[in-house]
């Protein structure tokens, strides 16, 4: 990682520092001590500095990304149709992110025996897409420029929402890279077609998704409950491709025979709202829903698909911070986002 900031001081800091037992801890210390900067740099906790993604170097300059991953804030809340807030999702997931950032090259997972983004996986974070407010068509569009600008480059496209909305201009923006199949993990299946004329609102991007024609099938897991969707979306939504499983079908099947039943050669798009948890351990959020899953339901199922597909976009949407007291619900985004992200760049690696 970068140190711009080091001085001769610091550095010898730095070296006392390192002896630290708390340090040695957060390094997960396998006696592979290499690649970090603590011997040589600031210490740079996590509370310490500006809260890009995962502290990850911010690019302006979006004709200049060379990156591995892309980082899109969308801080668009206008499509919901109950509690409002997820504009502020995205510095709250880039905020509660920097947990996970400890400065040592990678996270080790002991279970895995792996280290998940070391420093050959390339992050960055390319700010927010721009917002005019009561603007939905012009909002939308930025937010298609940014996801764009990070296809264009090579990088995966991370997009932080914001409300469910945001994912229409993301798979807009893959109109001219081939045929994609959509996973989204959600409370709601999000299938509306209009209503008194809206049609870029939450309860629709699903039925965007698959009015594309390179969306070639949608696999919709943890639909439960009242839905701004009515029967009739659900007919839709089956008639148009889509397969669709409650969370209490999902831990029925299991996360591997789960992810089996997207084919095995699609290109997949994946689509996480935050609803799709259970508001107990995810309560910040604009339209909480009872029976949701937990964490490892969900993250077995995401390092199932990444091993089994190619992963070619994700989004991450509707978390609302001011219903978020202990900060729980954003810390829950970042760490399935930073773990998703490493399972995707370990099975790229073990394929190339
Ligand atoms: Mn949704």
């Amino acid at each position: 990682m970068a140190l711009p900031y080091c001085t001769g001081a610091r550095r010898r800091k730095a070296l006392f520092v390192v002896h630290d037992w708390t340090t040695a801890i957060f390094c997960g210390y396998s006696g592979l001590m290499s690649e970090h900067g603590y011997e040589s740099g600031r210490l740079n906790l996590p509370f310490v500095g500006i809260a890009t993604f995962g502290k990850r170097p911010y690019v302006e300059d979006w004709s200049q990304i060379e990156a591995d991953v892309a980082v899109l804030g969308a801080p668009f809340d206008a499509g919901t149709q109950y509690r409002s807030g997820a504009r502020f999702g995205p510095r709250a997931v880039r905020d509660a992110s920097t947990l996970f950032s400890f400065g040592h090259a990678g996270a080790y997972d002991h279970e895995d025996d792996r280290v998940y983004l070391g420093s050959d996986v390339r992050i960055v974070d390319l700010g927010d897409a721009d917002i005019v407010h009561t603007d939905t068509v012009q909002s939308h569009a930025n937010i298609e420029t940014g996801v764009r600008a990070a296809l264009k480059a090579g990088a995966l496209p991370l997009v932080i929402g914001g409300d469910h909305s945001v994912n229409i201009p993301c798979v807009n923006a893959f109109d001219h890279s081939g045929p994609i199949h959509i996973l989204q993990i959600d409370a709601h299946l999000d299938f509306v077609d209009e209503r008194h004329g809206v049609r870029f609102g939450h309860g629709n991007p699903m039925r965007r998704a698959a009015e594309k024609g390179y969306v070639t099938g949608l696999t919709q897991v943890g639909i439960r409950n009242v839905s701004s969707t009515a029967r009739e979306g659900y007919d839709d939504a089956r008639r148009m491709g889509s397969d669709i499983i409650s969370v209490r079908q999902a831990r029925g099947y299991g996360p591997q025979k789960l992810a089996e039943r997207i084919p095995a050669d699609a290109r997949v798009y994946v689509t996480l709202d935050i609803d799709a948890f259970c508001p107990s351990i995810a309560p910040g959020t604009g339209t909480p829903s009872h029976g949701g899953f937990l964490y490892y339901d969900v993250l077995e199922l995401l390092q199932a698909v990444a091993r089994r597909n190619e992963i070619v976009g994700f989004d991450l949407v509707e978390v609302a911070p001011d219903y978020d007291p202990t900060g729980s619900t954003a810390i829950l985004a970042a760490q399935i986002s930073l773990n998703f992200l490493g399972f995707i760049f370990d099975a790229r690696a073990a394929g190339a």
